[in-house]
């Protein structure tokens, strides 16, 4: 080397560090070009890089020019970060072990799954059309779940489960059909693929443990849900592991996703987690066809570069299979390194169209470029060309990678494997319009039963049959041993009983007794009711409770000193408020999932930790407390597929009401997600005003979800306004649970108006109770709701069942046996929208006069507020009154001038439009 950097021109700086770094080939775009003047004293430099490199190795060739990027950086030269490798496999040929397994029955079995997969799709699509189901999808993704299935996913470790499986949902007919030639799916089963309500059970057209419990784990199909549910997965794996409530194993968390689904904000939100805590457990697989439902992904640049930049900048381990074996030979002979330019210089829809367009096409407008490329493939016909395989299509790639990725430690891998969408499916391989193709022409499926052997006559091929050879077949008994040597099929959910004994109702003691006169809130009563649980000597270290950066509001400081936040690496620093009582505990065996701001991170927690009984035969019980505005409305579309999977806990949800949470405003104030809750069918909704009733929930839902095993989850509203909690009066438990007890009853014994109340919103009935009667002298009854969406369910069903059963003697809801003998006008008022008492107007007919808070919150205070939104005392005494008048109980003067007495303006704009 000649001259020294201090001799050199900050360009010539920078011209010298891009050459390194390129000839180091770890990173490729170049964008500055060096200019002809440098090309010589480039060259010297890379010769003297060469030398280090070859004496000392490439460790020190690294360290050089990490040494030399820094400088450059210090001396202000802007050395531009570059994320990407050269578009080549990440593992070179020479590194390769060679594959294990028996090739040729692999492809053998593999075209059998192909077959029957798209079989499937194609049959029911021609006696049902429209039935649907995809089939372009699996056919990019065969190989890549092959491999995996013959050599890596475990399905135990000894007595521990073994690998979690997220599985493209759009690829399920290929998982199904291996199962069928496993012997675990039938011939009906399968024929009834997406006919799962005629008399043979059927295949759910997804991934649905609600659906096939026995079959499925993790709901996959609407996008973005399973990676991001994965990267929580393997945390909260580690999270068991490190508090011993499950053994440390080599167990991995798979997760194949769609190109096209990265554009999905959750799938890259979280990664950054992934490499925070470590994951080594955690490997994506993203199928790089290239394509989504309506045409490339990035016709215009390459996602495997986009993808690879992201992953390795959020620190991942990635591995590149972007070509198969039949390259190697063509990069090897070519010295000039055009290959790879002309690889580099592709943009993704050319790489589509090369493979849509077939050899000729290949050979001119890839190979064609350049004379020298064109001479590298002479020898080659079109067809080959054409076959030319792409990296996720080559079992030795993909197996390599795959190893690579189980051995790794310290990070997480994303494997990008480029595949062909709708590969092997000749017509249709890689068009744009490929994803929704459902059905072949007659011509198609016998050219497909050729090129993958399909030992089934030609007629047969044309309708689609299903072809499953005999049992002693070589292909099916190699396909049973692989799986044995792995622990068992997959996917498989058979979760096993757990013993579980919930807390005796005793246990909750302090919440039962009343706050004695104290002003607290049920936020207060319910930290106090989960402290005392966390220290239940049984079921205390199953609890998980979860927080997305909000436990100060919610008052949890004492649990964080309590049970301390989970942390991997547990405290590296010594808190500042370490003197203090309640400091920031973070510990390696913490027991609090402390998210940060991420409602749906916290919500895939949730789903771990829900799902654990089913996955890691431990029954945690989670609670997950966040302001209740963030959750159905933000991350609903995760709760329903926690429902799905059939999960277990309570959500909490804080700060609701669109009248309590007061100061916040139109985007924090809560009004609907009562609404929304009761959208998913197995979350209870809960709309409690005092502590006793949180408590009688909180004790029959452990003892149904973990103790019974029901598969049902709770949604408990919790406010943040302070009044005195009673006592639990006598005999309410089944009212409380239910939905509706009388709370108290009118002084005179006699009510002449029923005043339904919820949440705080109960103490302005009960304060109106007390209006009525010393100002009007009516007498009220007053009744504590905690679920209107309970006593829906109910009724709905008892009207089932008497509209199906014309001759028997009519049933009665719920609500209609409680509320029997009572007399007169029923008001109904919640912090909720009015929609939410609505439900029951179809059993208590013109009875329900409903008061709630639609319309968009503002941040005033909780008086102004529930004025504002007519839910005040005053607001439900006028209520009352205008309704007796109407109904000839009242004078109707007096309840015109009840409103200007009570100060309740009867001329303003109505609030639910303001
Ligand atoms: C949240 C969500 N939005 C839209 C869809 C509809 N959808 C189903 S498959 C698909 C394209 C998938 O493309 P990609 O992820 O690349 O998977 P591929 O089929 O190409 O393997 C879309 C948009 C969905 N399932 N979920
Ligand atoms: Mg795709």
């Amino acid at each position: 080397m000649h001259a020294s950097l201090s001799q050199l021109a900050v360009g010539q700086i920078h011209e010298v560090a891009m050459a390194l770094h390129k000839s180091l080939n770890t990173l490729i775009e170049f964008p500055v070009k060096p200019e002809a003047d440098y090309e010589e004293e480039v060259s010297e430099w890379i010769e003297a890089f060469d030398q280090v490199v070859d004496d000392e190795g490439a460790n020190k060739g690294a360290e050089l020019i990490g040494a030399l990027v820094q400088h450059a950086r210090t001396s202000g030269v802007d050395v531009p970060v570059q994320l990407n490798t050269p578009y080549l496999n990440t593992i070179p040929a020479s590194e390769e072990v060679p594959y294990p397994g028996d090739r040729k029955l692999e492809r053998r079995i593999k075209s059998l799954i192909r077959w029957n997969a798209m079989a499937m799709v194609h049959r029911q699509n021609k006696k049902d059309p429209g039935i649907g189901g995809h089939i372009s999808t699996y056919s990019s993704l065969a190989t890549l779940l092959e491999v995996g299935f013959n050599h890596f996913f475990r399905a135990s470790y000894g007595d521990e489960p073994g690998d979690l499986i997220y599985f493209q949902g759009h690829a399920s007919p290929g998982v199904y059909s291996r199962a069928f030639l496993e012997g675990r799916l039938t011939e009906e089963q399968v024929k009834n693929f997406r006919h799962e309500l005629r008399e043979t059970p059927g295949l759910s057209s997804y991934p649905h443990p609600w659906l096939m419990k026995d079959f499925w784990r993790f709901p996959t199909v609407s996008m973005g849900i399973g990676p991001l549910n994965a990267i929580y997965q393997a945390r909260f794996m580690r999270y068991l592991e490190h508090r011993g409530l499950v053994a440390k194993t080599p167990r991995k968390v798979w997760a194949f996703v769609g190109d096209g689904e990265t554009d999905e904000p959750e799938t890259l939100g979280s990664i950054s987690l992934g490499s925070r805590e470590k994951l080594d457990n955690l490997i994506f697989v993203v199928n790089c066809n290239l394509q989504r439902l309506d045409g490339p992904v990035r016709g215009n640049g390459k996602i495997v570069n986009e993808l690879e930049a992201s992953f390795r900048g959020a620190g991942w381990n990635v591995i590149k299979v972007l070509w198969g074996t039949d390259w190697d030979p063509l990069f090897a002979r070519d010295k000039s390194g055009l290959l790879l330019k002309r690889m580099e210089e592709c943009v993704d829809g050319e790489l589509q169209s090369y493979k849509a367009k077939g050899g000729a096409y290949i050979r001119k407008e890839f190979f064609g470029k350049y004379p020298e490329l064109l001479a590298l493939v002479e020898h080659m016909s079109d067809e080959e060309l054409h076959r030319l395989t792409r990296g996720g299509h080559d079992p030795q790639k993909v197996y390599n990678a795959y190893l690579r990725a189980v051995q790794h430690t310290g990070s997480p891998t994303v494997i990008l494997a480029q595949t062909v969408k709708g590969y092997g499916l000749g017509s249709a391989e890689a068009r744009n319009a490929t994803h929704s193709e459902k059905k072949l022409a007659d011509q198609a499926l016998s050219a497909f039963r050729s090129r993958f052997d399909i030992p089934i006559p030609d007629e047969a091929a044309k309708d689609g049959s299903l072809y499953r050879p005999s049992d002693d077949s070589e292909e099916l008994k190699y396909m049973r041993e692989r799986r044995r040597l792995l622990g068992g099929y997959m996917p498989t959910r058979i979760p096993k009983p757990i013993e579980f004994t919930g807390p005796p109702i005793e246990e909750f003691a302090e919440s039962l007794a009343g706050s004695k006169g104290r002003g607290v809130s049920t936020t207060m009563g319910y930290v106090s009711m989960l402290r005392q649980l966390l220290k239940d000597p049984k079921i205390g270290k199953l609890i998980v409770p979860i927080i997305p950066d909000e436990g100060r509001t919610f008052g949890m400081e004492s649990i964080i000193r309590q049970v301390g936040i989970y942390a991997s690496q547990g405290q590296l620093y010594k808190p500042h408020d370490q003197d203090m009582l309640l400091y920031y505990r973070e510990e390696k065996g913490g027991q609090i999932l402390e998210e940060g701001i991420t409602e749906a991170g916290s919500m895939a927690s949730f789903t771990a930790a829900g799902t654990a009984y089913s996955n890691y035969n431990v029954a945690t019980i989670p609670f997950f407390t966040y302001y209740s505005m963030f959750g159905f409305q933000r991350i609903g579309d995760m709760v329903w597929a926690f429902a799905d999977a059939r999960g277990r806990g309570f959500l909490m949800g804080g700060t609701a009401g669109r009248t309590t949470l007061s100061g916040e405003g139109l985007q924090h104030q809560d009004g609907h997600s009562i609404v929304l809750a009761s959208t998913v069918p197995t979350c209870h909704t809960y709309d409690p005003a005092y502590m006793y009733e949180i408590a009688v929930i909180v004790h029959d839902g452990i003892r149904r979800m973990y103790e019974v095993g029901e598969d049902r989850f709770y949604y408990i509203t919790l406010y943040n306004e302070d009044y005195p909690m009673p006592e639990m009066p006598k005999g309410c438990e089944e009212g409380i649970l239910r939905g509706i007890y009388k709370h108290r009853e009118a002084a005179n014994g006699k009510g002449a108006v029923q005043l339904f109340g919820s949440g705080p919103i109960l103490n302005e009935a009960l304060r109106a109770q007390e209006i009525l009667a010393e100002k009007y002298e009516v007498a009220a009854d007053v009744w504590s709701v905690t679920s209107y969406n309970e006593l829906r369910r109910d009724a709905l069903s008892t009207e089932r069942w008497n509209r199906l059963h014309p001759g028997d003697p009519e049933k009665k809801p719920y609500i209609l046996t409680v509320i029997e003998g009572s007399a007169g006008p029923i008001i109904a008022a919640t912090d909720f929208m009015k929609v939410v008492p609505d439900q029951l107007s179809p059993w208590l007919h013109d009875r329900l006069v409903t008061l709630g808070t639609d319309g968009f919150g503002r941040s005033d205070n909780r008086q102004y507020l529930r004025r504002h939104f007519e839910v005040n005392a005053e607001s439900i005494a006028t209520a009352a009154l205008s309704r007796l008048a109407r109904d000839g109980k009242f004078d109707v003067k007096r309840a015109q001038k009840a409103f200007e007495e009570l100060g309740v303006a009867t001329e303003t704009q109505d609030p639910a439009v303001l």
